[in-house]
């Protein structure tokens, strides 16, 4: 540790798979990034004692809190990271803001633009640096898609296709609610795919394509009721199960996006392709290191598709990993996170996504969903 800089106390609430991914994010960063300053784990929350003292245990948190009103109220913690269900991301931002706490919040930002609307108030009153973990923009192969796009390599863009499919709902026999499965409650959730999937395939085309003003959705729940985790009960499933949407971008780009918990073999395909007037690019979450490229400027008996292989110096993240052709993977987009998010902070800013950047994705998803019950074109305000 450089006795330079200052140590950032992290206070983490939430030992699921985001807390694991986030807290090898915070241990990883300083091996690799030279950022101004030192996360110290200082605190692991969560209700179960016992779980939560073995998960600080095995990730190196100095100490525990089984209520997270205890761990926010803490004068040694600088930063909280929200890795719990999406119903507790408002309660706990707005209280975190209050006591002046930085704050890095799981994807999406909130359940619906209501509850999202306030968080930003919150952070912005306060004046707290904030962040939303959308961490597939910071795979080296996406941020080097928008920088092909931000430098006008595609010339003007005409479509937008991004898919995200996964198979692991099929069972109606699949409970919903409590641990791992309250992505299938609605009232934990807020929606299903469309704010689970398709918010991490809206964060990404606006980011690199700019705002979407328009959209037309439709939406199914293929399994209508599962038995409830926590109240024993068959209950009615209120999530989206699949959802498939048109878009127009304000560049004039039409879009289309889909995503599925029922696609049989797809285990997390996330994939998007750009269309340009001067070149094409194509991205898939199974291959991640890799960005197809399609350039018309290249001469014609030898212009193909390019299969880039994102793992050397000068593309993006990979100077600071191993040498030229030894590629990364998922858990590094977190690490970049981090990293990004210190950087920033060391100058006083909150690294993008912002609460209020990412509010704009909680609106699409929102046009989404409306779109889908009124089977009705909705332009985004
Ligand atoms: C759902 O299965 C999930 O874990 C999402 O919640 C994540 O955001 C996504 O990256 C992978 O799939």
């Amino acid at each position: 540790m450089s006795a330079k800089k200052k140590n950032l106390n992290i206070g983490m609430i939430g030992y699921g798979f985001m807390g694991r991914a986030h807290s090898n994010a915070w241990r990883k960063v300083t091996n690799f990034f030279d950022v101004p300053l030192q996360p110290v784990l200082k605190a692991a929350c969560a209700r179960d004692a016992a779980k939560v003292q073995a998960f600080a245990d095995q990730w190196g948190y100095a100490s525990v809190e089984t209520d997270w009103r205890k761990l926010v109220a803490r004068r040694d913690i600088d930063a909280i990271d929200i890795c719990v269900p999406n119903d507790l991301h408002l309660e706990i931002a707005v209280a975190a803001a209050k006591a002046g706490k930085m704050i890095l919040c799981e994807k999406p930002l909130a359940r619906n633009t209501a509850e999202g609307v306030k968080m930003c108030k919150a952070v912005e009153k306060a004046g707290v640096l904030n962040t939303v973990w959308y961490n597939y923009r910071r795979v080296p192969a996406v941020t080097l898609a928008k920088h092909l796009v931000a430098e006008g390599k595609l010339g003007k863009i005409f479509h937008y296709r991004a898919n995200f499919l996964q198979d692991w709902t099929i069972s109606p026999d699949l409970p919903q609610g409590g641990t791992g499965l309250w992505r299938l409650d609605v009232k934990a959730a807020g929606s299903g795919v469309t704010g689970d999937l398709l918010a991490h395939c809206i964060d990404t085309a606006i980011w690199i394509n700019g705002p979407i003003k328009s959209v037309s959705a439709m939406t199914e729940t293929f399994i209508k009721e599962r038995k409830h985790t926590l109240t024993g009960k068959v209950e009615k499933v209120g999530i989206d199960d699949a959802c498939a949407f048109l878009a127009r971008f304000a560049n004039g780009a039409l879009a289309i996006f889909e995503s599925t918990r029922y696609a049989r073999g797809h285990k997390a395909e996330y994939t998007f392709e750009i269309n340009g007037e001067k070149a094409s690019i194509a991205w898939n979450l199974h291959d991640l290191h890799r960005l197809q490229y399609f350039d018309h400027a290249d001469e014609s008996t030898v212009r193909g598709w390019r299969n880039i292989h994102v793992s050397d110096g000068d593309q993006p993240y990979m100077k600071a990993w191993w040498v030229p052709g030894l590629q990364i993977g998922y858990e590094h987009s977190f690490v970049h996170q981090v990293a990004d998010f210190l950087e920033a902070a060391g100058r006083g800013e909150s690294c993008s996504p912002t609460f209020r950047e990412a509010l704009e994705t909680t609106k699409i998803c929102d046009a989404v969903l409306a779109s889908a019950a009124s089977g009705q074109w909705v332009t985004l305000a």
